[in-house]
């Protein structure tokens, strides 16, 4: 790898998607945000900037270290790595192709067996199945990271592989549109977007972080709840799995108590500024970048810290879609979007291994159960993560720790 193509990558990313000097299009000034009983967080300014030059520091790190220690192997190349762009930046042809292709996945037959999950009916729902059911042992555990960047990247392989989709994978940059997400072009309920709020539910309670039974974090409800009236995913897609930890009160249940039953129905969604606005802010995301320098105080500083009132950008995220299912931990990715943010989780993590690649290209850390409960064995580099009827081959954690190596094959700007 040249130090060119990473320079290269990370002057393109300033000019076509990250503008140092933020000049992205602003929404209103956020509201106040509400109190939540922790350490105080900065409200959003819809600026990426500190962001997006660690980034491209990590770009010339990464560049810098493939010269003087040469690529992981031959088969990714500059020529052939992709680069993972901000939906902001895709033409109108490749938001077009992008969308095609998620929605070519919903037409497609499931490959999960229904006596495992009857409500798995299509190629989409095999990624929420497999979710749903691996839920409890791939959040709040040194493999979080790990299994969601290669969740992500079979998702990005199906797209490609099954339905024809020949780009990559997009991010939704939370710190750009943390003002507001409507803003973006992801939720801004265009045809061209992955369609915007809900039908607006007025009256709702606050919803409780993490459930309504132990409300540490209260969120205000947005300006959404119903059925997503407009774009892409109004009335062709449905929701066929969960929900499971529902954060909608009036939901409808699932047959099976797993969330595997068949339950279909319209995407709903509840857009928040307040989860945007104040936790996955340019100033949230670099810090967590800069300030956390060992990987299990970096991926649990991350993942948020309930009962001390902090959200973290991993549950800001998910909130900033909220909704059913969006907003539930296990059945989240029955939301499109659930890959536009996971995709920018894999970006920041990308972001802070690449700040010191020596010591945190192969770093590892936490333990294999919810936050340590019940207490368990440190996560290593050779556990496994098994997509199940995602239908990619199992790899170890250490396969999946650095975008070049291993099944992949891609960088970010
Ligand atoms: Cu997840």
């Amino acid at each position: 790898m040249k130090l060119s193509t990473f320079a290269a990558a990370a002057v393109v990313g300033t000019a076509i998607g990250a503008p140092l000097g933020g000049n992205c299009p602003r929404g209103p000034p956020a509201p106040p945000a509400p109190p939540a009983g922790g350490p105080p967080a900065p409200v959003g300014s819809s600026s990426s900037a500190k962001t997006d030059a660690l980034a491209v520091k990590g770009a010339l790190n990464l560049a810098a270290y493939a010269l003087s220690h040469g690529l992981p192997n031959t088969v990714c190349t500059k020529e052939n790595a992709s680069v993972r762009r901000e939906w902001s930046t895709f033409s109108p042809q490749e938001k077009k192709d992008y969308i095609s292709a998620v929605q070519c996945l919903t037409k497609k037959p499931s490959k999960t067996p229904s006596s495992l999950a009857p409500g798995a009916k299509t190629r989409y729902d095999d990624f929420v199945a497999t979710h749903i059911n691996q839920t409890l042992t791939i959040h709040g555990t040194g493999n979080f990271l790990s299994w969601h960047r290669y969740f992500t990247w079979a998702y990005e392989q199906a797209l490609k592989n099954e339905c024809g989709y020949k780009g990559s994978q997009p991010y939704y940059s939370w710190p750009k549109w943390a003002a507001d997400p409507t803003k973006s072009p992801v939720f801004d309920g265009s045809d061209l977007s992955m369609s915007g709020d809900g039908a607006p539910q007025p009256g709702r309670n606050n919803t409780c972080i993490p459930s309504n039974d132990l409300c540490q974090i209260s969120l205000t409800p947005g300006n959404g709840g119903g059925c997503v009236t407009s774009g892409p995913f109004k009335d062709s897609f449905q929701v066929n799995l969960g929900p499971v930890a529902p954060v909608l009160t009036d939901f409808t249940p699932n047959p099976d108590f797993t969330g595997l039953g068949y339950n279909p129905r319209c995407l709903r969604r509840d857009i928040s500024k307040a989860a945007s606005s104040k936790w996955s802010t340019d100033e949230q995301v670099s810090s967590l970048i800069t300030d956390f320098k060992d990987f299990a105080s970096f991926s649990t500083r991350m993942q948020g810290d309930f009962p001390n009132g902090f959200l973290g950008v991993h549950t800001a995220g998910h909130f900033t879609a909220g909704g059913d299912p969006g907003g539930d931990l296990f059945a989240s990715p029955g939301d499109p979007y659930f890959y536009f943010h996971h995709a920018m989780i894999d970006r920041v993590w990308w972001i802070w291994q690449n700040q010191d690649i020596a010591n945190r290209q192969y770093a590892i850390g936490a333990t294999i159960t919810v936050n340590n409960q019940p207490p368990s064995r440190n996560a290593t580099l050779d556990d496994i993560i098994d997509l199940g009827y995602v239908g990619t081959k199992p790899v170890t954690i250490r396969d999946a720790s650095n975008t070049l190596a291993g099944p992949f094959c891609y960088v970010y700007v």
